[in-house]
């Protein structure tokens, strides 16, 4: 029997040996105690990498968002983010739910919000009205099929922001690969912003595990609401030496995986049925339309029986995204597969 083609996302990736050698041998203590000195050492690599004062390690991107929004606000705000934001689309209304803020979406192209789109979303509070608290942006962008801020618009909207006193939170789940796109490095295209959560347990294949950057006071804050949210991790060091791990060695793999998402993209594109702009995929992730009846979640039936496994994003919207595990013969499968469908 054949492997299944995994290409749901670029979460589903296995340790790599250097990770498992490295989480075997990781010298660990009790981070709640800020004793897991594998864990300091990833905060601190962290920190460095994104130039910030400090870092902190969580269980997830979605409690980093959480915990940046929650250290950000203060009940009854806004925050203002993309209409097809992960934080307003796939974190469960956790921004409401425990950071008492409401979100207020704003269309976008292509995942990018201009300044343009936020002024007139911005509220001060008087009046009947609510007060802006926040600007969240997300970099890749993941249901616009990973586009990527223009570092520019990223410099402009955080110019904008704290001219009118308003802090930027970026969500850079998949901010290495931006970074691999634009050819600069992780500290410039994010330096303008005031906080960045990015994973290391999607593009970069580590098994558990996302980091939020920011200042130190900020970072001190949420520390505290990562523990109020039971998000203290004793012997973390286990899964931080593998984040290290991720950090030095993933990012040279990350062309590869765009290489691949364009060569999906130009052959899914091809395709009667499917809907795509293979121009627009410049990282690693495939977003296409399904045209006339069919459905994006019969689709994802009919290419599981061929062993390649793909994700309904919508009624006839299907994502594919590629990562370290899945090389071109696998690609080409799924390329073959859905032609087939089609
Ligand atoms: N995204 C997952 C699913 O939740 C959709 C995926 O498979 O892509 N921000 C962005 C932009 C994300 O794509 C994700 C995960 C998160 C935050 C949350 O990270 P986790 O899953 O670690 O909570």
């Amino acid at each position: 029997m054949t492997d299944t083609i995994d290409l749901r996302s670029d979460t589903v990736t296995r340790p790599t040996p250097a990770m498992r050698r490295a989480m075997a041998e990781a010298e660990v203590g009790d981070d709640v105690y800020g004793e897991d000195p594998t864990v300091n050492r990833l905060e601190s690599r962290a920190a460095q990498l994104f130039g910030r004062e400090a870092a902190l390690f969580v269980p997830s991107g979605s409690m980093g968002n959480l915990l940046a929004i929650w250290c950000s606000t203060q009940p009854g705000q806004e925050v203002i983010c993309d209409a097809r934001s992960h934080t307003f689309v796939h974190e469960m209304g956790a921004m409401s739910a425990i950071a008492g803020v409401m979100p207020k979406t704003v269309p976008s192209a292509d995942g990018i919000l201009t300044w343009d789109r936020i002024a007139p979303a911005l509220q001060d509070g008087t009046g009947y009205h609510s007060q802006t608290g926040l600007i969240e942006l997300e970099s890749t962008h993941n249901l616009a099929g990973g586009t990527v801020y223009p570092p520019e618009i990223i410099a402009d909207v955080s110019a904008q922001a704290h001219s009118v006193g308003l802090n930027v939170h970026l969500d850079g789940a998949r901010i290495f690969n931006a970074a691999v796109a634009l050819g600069k490095s992780i500290e410039e295209i994010t330096r303008p912003v005031d906080s960045v959560m990015f994973c290391l347990s999607k593009a970069l294949g580590a098994p558990v595990g996302s980091m939020l950057v920011g200042s130190r006071d900020f970072i001190a804050r949420a520390r505290r609401r990562r523990k109020i949210l039971g998000g203290g991790m004793r012997q973390a060091g286990v899964l931080a030496a593998a984040g290290l791990v991720a950090l030095e060695e993933s990012p040279k793999g990350l062309p590869r995986d765009h290489e691949n998402a364009r060569f999906l993209a130009q052959a899914l594109a091809a395709i009667p049925g499917i809907l795509l702009d293979p121009a627009k995929v410049v990282t690693n992730i495939v977003m296409f339309n399904l045209e006339g009846q069919r459905t994006a979640a019969s689709v994802c039936d009919a290419l599981r029986q061929r062993g390649i496994l793909a994700s309904a994003f919508g009624p006839q919207l299907v994502r594919m995204v590629t990562h370290y595990d899945v090389g071109r013969p696998g690609i080409e499968r799924a390329i073959a597969a859905m032609r087939a469908i089609l």
